[in-house]
């Protein structure tokens, strides 16, 4: 089976590490469009042209048997149309994951952290209309603008990055909340630094093992002939490679520059 991911950079990489680890035998293409990052703010004909010329790119030059669009914005912006266009492919996206927080918080008080893009976008606000039904939920969103950027130029673990992070979460602190949705695949790279906000046992809900459960039950009905696993990152514009071994860990693949 072979499987095409893409996001606007390393961020779907988190989405990677979790899906390779639990659906092997399979080869995987990864296009990190760094030449139009960030996403989160662009025009959306823009995001939505990017993610049609990436789609098609997988499916010409590596015969994809399955998407995954491993980015909360270009999902918001492109799914639907991506769907429409290329009815063969089953193409899986990536939304926030605000049930199993609902689920898991006690006091009914959660973060959600995303782009402009995401939190402002139809998709998202149907999710929670469907989700907050009967519900007495406070819903905090925090548009983070530019942190993604910042993520992508390996601005991570720095005094700039906690600064940056304080001017979007402060107002936060003493509003009792025990659950966080990362809401942008870029976040959970630096989940560590954003749990020191809260209190200790605040959890972070992110979207990964969601989309490995459902890329395996998806794969299911395709070939498994490779033995191995074999994975191979191609980037539009630049990439920080030191990042890309910080979020794929212990894993083997192959890196590469590709023309969208
Ligand atoms: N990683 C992307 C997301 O999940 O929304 C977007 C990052 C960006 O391009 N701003």
């Amino acid at each position: 089976m072979k499987v095409g991911i893409f996001d606007s950079g390393i961020g779907g990489l988190t989405i990677l590490n979790a899906i390779t680890k639990s659906v092997k035998n399979t080869e995987y293409v990864y296009i990190a469009d760094t030449l139009f990052a960030p996403y989160g703010e662009k025009d959306t004909n823009e995001i939505l042209q990017r993610c049609d010329n990436i789609t098609n790119c997988l499916i010409d030059n590596y015969n994809i048997d399955i998407l995954v669009v491993a980015c909360n914005t270009a999902t918001s912006i492109s799914i639907k149309y991506l769907r429409e266009k290329y009815k063969n492919l089953p193409i899986i996206g990536v939304e926030p994951a605000l049930k199993p927080a609902i689920l898991n918080s006690k006091t009914k008080n959660i973060a959600i952290l995303a782009t402009p893009t995401t939190i402002n976008g139809k998709k998202y606000k149907e999710l929670v209309e469907n989700l907050s039904v009967n519900q007495q939920l406070n819903l905090y969103h925090i548009p983070c603008s530019g942190l993604a950027k910042k993520i992508e130029e390996a601005d991570i673990e720095t005094n700039s990055l906690h600064l940056f992070l304080t001017n979007y979460l402060k107002d936060l602190k003493n509003k009792n909340i025990d659950s966080i949705v990362l809401g942008c695949t870029h976040y959970p790279i630096i989940q560590d630094d954003i749990k020191k906000f809260f209190n200790e046992d605040v959890i972070l809900f992110d979207s990964a093992n969601a989309i490995a459960k459902r890329l395996q039950d998806l794969g299911k009905n395709k070939n498994s002939i490779n033995k191995d696993q074999k994975i191979t990152i191609l980037y539009s514009g630049k990439i920080s490679l030191d990042m890309v071994n910080i979020v794929l860990k212990n894993i083997n693949f192959e890196i590469g520059k590709c023309e969208i």
